[in-house]
């Protein structure tokens, strides 16, 4: 089936990445999905099995380098060829990182490119004040625009509760109660990827993200754990990231629950996350104030008054304190250069505005 570029998320704004690579003979592609070395990539021709270029994989420094589910790549894919071959990544407009599990420090790009990232929660167990603000973060600093799922609102006792608790964490983040199940909500969730627009649902195991991404394709394409078999937590029914054009245009990202997401290197998307912390910081005496009990804290003093949950405090400071420890232990040279790769990003992000 051939594809329409746009409604992959093609941006006019790339034409001048490509064309040096158009020249050539490459075509702009975009990741799929990744197993093991290869990958599948949709084209203007089609959905294609791609392998990297043999100097892509010479020149690049580490994984980061290397083509992720959400990257456009410049593919040469002649007629006839059994696979496609990926020779560069383009820019990335947005990166969503964290530490790669398992590992003591090194970053892992969980996805590229995503315009919109759905933290998907449910209500009951899994609704976590201290883990949304965790995906929060990490959304936030990934470029992306995080909306808040509740999911399974056909289980709730009490689904106003449930909004207003998400809500308190959210923060001007919209948030969405659905059911998969029921199929209420899903529409509103269907509007996020208009106009060609990538949207990756991130969250823990057995939420019912790929429940959701079924509703959203309009068939049953992604297994969903079964329900006789419960919620034995930990039990990963989707295996492997992969990123779905939806009939309507635009795509929908579907990924493994996650168990733990360690934050890497997201000290914009804390201080965005608790933008209500950082704005009574501002009004603190000292400038680098660590709201430990300085004088003139107004951080503090919002405490004392209670117009600043203690909890929530406790969250802000153990995420920074984690990205402290993270930036101790880490190579500093790597950690300086990442830096300045992801702020090359962020500048070709600017300067090729949408
Ligand atoms: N009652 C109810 N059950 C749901 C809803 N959405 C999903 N489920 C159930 O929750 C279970 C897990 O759903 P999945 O879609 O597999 O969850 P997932 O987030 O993709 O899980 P992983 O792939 O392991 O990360 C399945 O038994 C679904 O039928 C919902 O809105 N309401
Ligand atoms: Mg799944
Ligand atoms: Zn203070």
């Amino acid at each position: 089936m051939p594809y329409d570029l746009s409604a992959l998320g093609w941006s006019p704004s790339r034409d001048d990445e490509i064309a040096p690579h158009a020249a050539r003979g490459c075509v702009p592609a975009r990741v799929g999905a990744q197993h093991r070395g290869a990958y599948v990539v949709y084209t203007a021709a089609g959905e294609r099995p791609a392998e990297p270029a043999g100097h892509l994989l010479h020149a690049a420094a580490g994984a980061a380098d290397l083509p992720v589910v959400g990257d456009w790549v410049a593919a040469h894919d002649p007629a006839g060829a059994a696979a496609a071959v990926v020779h560069a990544v383009l820019p990335r407009r947005s990166a969503f990182l964290r530490r790669a599990a398992g590992t003591a420090v090194a970053e892992q790009v969980v996805a590229a490119n995503v315009d919109v990232v759905l933290v998907v929660t449910a209500v009951g167990r899994d609704l976590n004040a201290r883990r949304l603000e965790r995906y929060l973060a990490a959304a936030w600093d990934s470029g992306a625009d995080p909306v808040v799922v509740l999911n399974k609102a056909d289980l709730a006792d009490d689904l106003d509760a449930a909004v207003a608790e998400a809500g308190a964490v959210a923060f001007g983040v919209p948030v969405h109660a659905v059911s998969a199940v029921a199929g209420t909500g899903v529409d509103e969730l269907a509007a996020y990827a208009a106009g060609g627009r990538t949207v990756a649902l991130l969250g823990s195991s057995g939420v019912g993200k790929s429940s959701l991404v079924n509703r959203l394709l309009g068939e049953e394409r992604q297994f969903v754990r079964d329900v006789r078999s419960g919620d034995s937590r930990g039990r990963h029914t989707t295996t492997v990231r992969e990123l779905l054009p939806l009939p309507a245009g635009g795509l929908v990202l579907d990924t493994p629950g996650m168990r733990e997401l360690g934050l890497w290197d997201a000290d914009a998307g804390v201080d965005r996350t608790f933008a209500d912390v950082a704005e009574l910081a501002a009004g603190c005496r000292f400038r680098d104030c660590a709201h430990e009990g300085e004088p003139g804290c107004a951080v503090l003093a919002a405490l004392t008054e209670g117009r600043l949950d203690a909890a929530r405090l406790e969250s802000y400071r153990k995420l920074l304190r984690e990205l402290r420890h993270l930036e101790l232990k880490s190579d500093p040279a790597a950690r300086a250069e990442q830096r300045r790769r992801r702020r090359r990003f962020a500048r070709s992000m600017r300067r090729s505005a949408y």
